[in-house]
Order: C-alpha cells, then structure tokens, then sequence
C-alpha cells in the first residue's frame, strides 16, 4: 500500500517537474535553429515554387521533389534538436500544403503539424512557427497572388485554421519571413514568382495585402492569448557608407531606411519583439546599387550569388537600431553561412554571438538566437549548393551528419547556459 502511494507522489512529481521545466522554458533565452517547410519537406506539389522549379527556372534547375525529406523525417529530426542541446525550434508550416485548394484543408497535413508541435513541446523544445515563408499555394498564384486583396483574407482563414489548432501549444509566431525579400524579388526583380520586374505599383499593393494580413493575425492570436509573442522576420542589411563623404552618408540612411525601417514602421505597434534575419552588411555610396565596389571585403562566404562580408559589428548594430526605434525586444530569428568545409561558421556562430552580447551591454534587450539552417536545404538562389546546414545532409540517403560546427555550437549553448558571468543566457 505504502509503495503504492510512494508511486503515485512520484509520477505526480515528475508530472509537475515537466510542467514547470516547459512552462520555465517559454522564459527562457531562447537557443534554437530555423528551417523552413519548402526548403527541407519534399513534395510541396501544389505551391507555386513547385510550379517554378518544374519549369527550370530554380538554380541549376533543381528542384524541391524530395528536398530533404523533412516532412517524413520530420519526428526522427527531433533528435537532431536534442543531440543540439537548443531549446527552440522555428520551422514554418507550409500553407499548400495545408491548403491545396481553395478552401479544402488537408486534415492529414494539419495533423502532422499539431502532432511537431506537441512532440517538440513533449522533448522541452520550443516551437516557433512561421506561417508564410516564401512560397504560395498554386491556387493563389492563379488568381494574382499577393497584389490581389482577397490573397490577404484567404492567409487570414488559413492562419486562423492553424491558430485554433495550435493556439494551447504555441507562444512564439512569425506571421510572415521576410517580406522585404520575397515582395523585392518577386514584384521587383523579377525573379521568384510571379516574376514581375520593376512593377512599382503592384509592389506597393502587395505590401500592404501582406501588412494587412499580418495586422489581422496579430490581433487574432492576441484575442486567443494575450501571452502570444508574435511578430514578422526582417531580413536586415547594415548599409555603411563606404566613404565619410556626405553623400555616401546620406546614401546609406536612405538605404536602411529603404531596406528596413519602412517595413518595420508600418507594424510597429503589431509586433511584440523585433524579428531580425542577418547574414551580412553592405557598404554603399551615391552609386549603389549600380556600383560592384559596394562590398568591403573583409572575410567572405562561399555564398553563391555573391560575394557575402562576414560582419558580426553589424548585427550589432542594427540591433541597436532596433532597440533605440522600437524599445522593444529582439529576437534574431535568422543567422547563417553557407559553408560546406565548415572552416569560417564555427567563428561565424561566436563572433556573431559575442557582437549580441556587446549589444546587450549596451541596452538591448535579446530573446533569442536562431542559427540557420539545421541541415542542408534547398536554397531560393543556390539550390543545394549552398550548405548552411549544422548538419550535412547525403542528398542520396538523406542522412544527416553532424558537421564540427553542430558540436561547436551545442557548447556555446551549454558554456552559455552554465556560465554565469556571460550575460547572454538568461533574462
Ligand atoms: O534560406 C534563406 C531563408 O529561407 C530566408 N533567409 C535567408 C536564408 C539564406 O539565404
């Protein structure tokens, strides 16, 4: 009778400590890696990069058939997180996918996500859920994308389908990846779909769909749970001038404020933490973006588009702009390399690390860190050249490999989390 009691106090026990080891973990300095859903699942047939890369226009006409296969080993990857030692994982649902045609919701796919985040929860990790990165369904597509209106509500049902779902198990949502990229090439440059070129117009209209989708979100998931952190993730650029000229100056002012602040601005009271994406900084003068001496080398990616400068200085610095617009506090939801020998991301990932606690000496208030990708992925501009992957992966058996880096970072992480004199860790 004795033991039996005895049992029963300690799964109580053991029940209570779960709990308060998750709830503490929402608190916590948030560690993690990002993915996302086109880039590593395979089989996102029914979306509009499918579409494209099936017509050759992806790099080296790759495409996303099998990707990485994240979306079958996508419970089997939780391990990986855990061999990490990271407490948060942001991954991105795949709205095609959930959503192949209009208004018909695939209740297999909207379990598969449930069920991540409830095993992601069940492991101590974090979820941190984007729920548009990139890519579209086709039926979107079809009738304009995002320069027609209707494209922000039907994001709007979409997202509430996954918001009623998940709302229990989910704290941390971006609503959208980096609009400022995906608008620029997609409505400027003419080079992710619809391919539309220097189309001014249509690309003011797109913005404010997507803003205003983003708004209506905001406010829906802050209805459901006023503890909701939410916000977008910016891809953010430190523009140098490249000479004390004040022309160059200026030049770079206007390209901040181009490139960041004009985006951010616009949902400055619907955002609860500022979002930052960071790989690199730029130098500019009167002559950007038409100069090819915009870049000062300092150290450089093997990136595939162009030469990339590792600049952790401006990761600092851009969170502290943040910081003095916003007063609000920030979470760096993206920071990588592509790196297949895996000789400069080991120093990428501390550099990078120490120039955020530099910023949080002075001030700024960071929530976390989130290096990308996990794995190699396929890339918007590289395909699978690019290898930002913590862990390789075999494109053939679609194994993954630590790379030294994995391990690298996995003791950041724990000297961090250990080490009380590092201001980093805790907040
Ligand atoms: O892979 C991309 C990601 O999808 C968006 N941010 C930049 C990454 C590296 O190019």
């Amino acid at each position: 009778m004795k033991t039996k009691w005895i049992m029963f106090a300690a799964v109580i026990f053991s029940l209570c400590l779960k709990n308060a080891v998750l709830a503490s973990n929402e608190q916590e300095f948030l560690w993690g890696v990002a993915t996302s859903a086109h880039q590593i699942e395979g089989g996102d047939i029914p979306s509009d990069w499918y579409e494209f890369e099936k017509q050759g226009k992806a790099p080296d006409g790759s495409t996303t058939e099998k990707a990485v296969d994240g979306y079958n080993l996508a419970f089997e990857d939780i391990k990986l997180l855990k061999e990490l030692g990271v407490n948060s994982y942001r991954f991105s649902i795949e709205w095609a996918r959930v959503e192949p045609e209009n208004n018909k919701f695939d209740e297999a796919a909207l379990k598969h996500y449930h069920d991540l985040i409830v095993a992601l929860k069940n492991n101590g990790i974090t979820p941190v859920v984007t729920l548009h990165h990139f890519t579209n369904p086709k039926w979107i597509a079809d009738k304009s994308s995002w320069t027609n209106k209707e494209t922000a509500n039907e994001f709007v049902e979409y997202a509430r389908k996954i918001i009623d779902q998940n709302n229990n198990d989910v704290t941390y949502w971006i609503t959208v990846n980096e609009p400022n990229v995906f608008l620029s090439y997609s409505y400027i440059f003419g080079n992710f779909p619809p391919y539309k070129k220097k189309d001014i117009l249509v690309y003011k209209k797109a913005i404010e769909n997507v803003f205003e989708a983003h708004r209506q979100i905001y406010r829906y998931i802050h209805e459901k749970n006023n503890k909701a952190q939410v916000s977008i993730a910016y891809n953010f650029s430190d523009f140098k001038p490249k000479t004390y000229r004040l022309i160059d100056v200026l030049s770079a002012r206007i390209c901040n404020y181009a490139y960041s602040w004009y985006w951010t601005d616009q949902v400055k009271n619907e955002m609860d933490f500022v979002g930052i994406n960071y790989y690199f900084s730029r130098y500019v003068g009167l002559d950007y973006p038409f100069s090819s001496q915009y870049y000062k080398y300092t150290d450089v990616s093997e990136w595939n588009q162009w030469p990339q400068n590792i600049q952790p200085e401006g990761l600092e610095h851009i969170t502290l702009m943040a910081h003095n617009r916003y007063k609000k506090p920030i979470i760096i939801t993206e920071n990588g390399l592509p790196d297949k020998d895996d000789d400069k991301r080991p120093d990428f990932i501390k550099n990078h690390i120490e120039a955020l606690n530099t910023a949080k000496s002075k001030g700024v208030e960071i929530n976390g860190y989130f290096y990308w990708s996990l794995m190699d992925n396929f890339e918007w501009w590289g395909g699978y050249k690019d290898k930002y992957g913590l862990y390789e992966v075999d494109y053939n058996t679609m194994k993954r490999r630590p790379r030294p880096s994995a391990f690298y970072y996995r003791d950041l992480i724990m000297n961090y989390q250990k080490n009380e004199n590092l201001s980093l860790p805790t907040y």
